[in-house]
């Protein structure tokens, strides 16, 4: 009796703590193709009583390392665990395609501010190797790091956060997205240097305000001429025109943070950690 009555509380907790929330999905965007986008990682945490809740994605980098925004850091109550959950679509459904993997460690860049929300940068160790499959891959870091993108240079983001309706998205979603630069973005109609948009940061959204990226799309990656360029970090509101979503930018600096961690070959690495 007891039981139950705490499970219910629990379902309703979880149903409840998503919705309603002006203006937020990956908004304005539409269901990807299945297992297209197979470098996708749903986070989430083991919660008790069999329930899980997704709070951030992430992007496999390597069979034991996951990329996410520092910001999605959780702190991890006895009894709770937090999982990568990969070759998902439908959050809700059992899929043959998923693995689900244990974190064993979150790393967030060791400089990451909350305020000017700078280095918004995460990496995750997997207990076990993610098996690479047709629905289970990495997505290949930028090599050399990104400097900086062209303003108007039209970009993918994915995820299963919120959407226009306020709920979270059952289905992976996906939405086209434009650079806006760095100038215009700091400018006293858009943030206004608050927080300052830093060369390690970039500004992607929509001129009409109708596309961005929301809550709990946070930690996913951004994609720019087929190349992984940014990280979902923040943004004031979701499909605001004048406040766009900002992500951290897959700099040199970030880049090199990573292969200090992860190494090359990740043999030598995973001993590190
Ligand atoms: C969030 O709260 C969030 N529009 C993530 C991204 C954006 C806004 C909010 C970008 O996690």
């Amino acid at each position: 009796m007891e039981v139950s009555l705490y499970n219910l509380l629990v379902l309703s907790i979880v149903i409840f703590l998503a919705p309603a929330y002006p203006g937020a999905k990956i908004i304005g965007g539409h269901e990807v193709e299945l297992h297209s986008r197979p470098y996708m990682a749903s986070l989430q945490l083991y919660i008790g009583s069999k329930q899980y809740a997704p709070y951030c994605g992430g992007v496999l980098i390597t069979p034991k390392w996951v990329l996410t925004a520092a910001h999605c850091e959780k702190t991890i109550a006895s009894g709770q665990f937090v999982e990568a959950v990969l070759g998902k679509h439908s959050l809700s459904n059992f899929e043959e395609s998923e693995q689900r993997l244990r974190v064993i460690k979150q790393i967030p860049f060791t400089k990451y501010d909350k305020t000017t929300k700078e280095d918004d940068i995460m990496l995750l160790q997997l207990e076990t190797a993610a098996k690479i499959n047709q629905y289970v891959n990495v997505l290949n870091l930028p090599k050399g790091g990104i400097t900086d993108m062209k303003s108007g240079t039209t970009c993918t983001v994915a995820g299963w956060g919120k959407t226009k309706t306020g709920n979270y998205s059952d289905t992976l979603q996906e939405v086209e997205v434009e650079v806006i630069d760095r100038r215009t973005c700091n400018s006293k109609d858009y943030y206004n240097h608050r927080p300052e948009i830093t060369q390690d940061m970039i500004c992607v959204g929509d001129r009409k305000g109708r596309a961005d990226s929301c809550q709990g799309d946070s930690g996913g990656p951004l994609i720019c001429d087929k190349m992984y360029t940014g990280i979902v970090s923040f943004g004031r509101g979701c499909a605001n025109a004048k406040k766009p979503g900002v992500y951290t930018l897959l700099t040199k600096k970030y880049i090199d943070w990573i292969r200090s961690i992860i190494g090359l070959p990740l043999k030598d690495a995973e001993e590190l950690y």
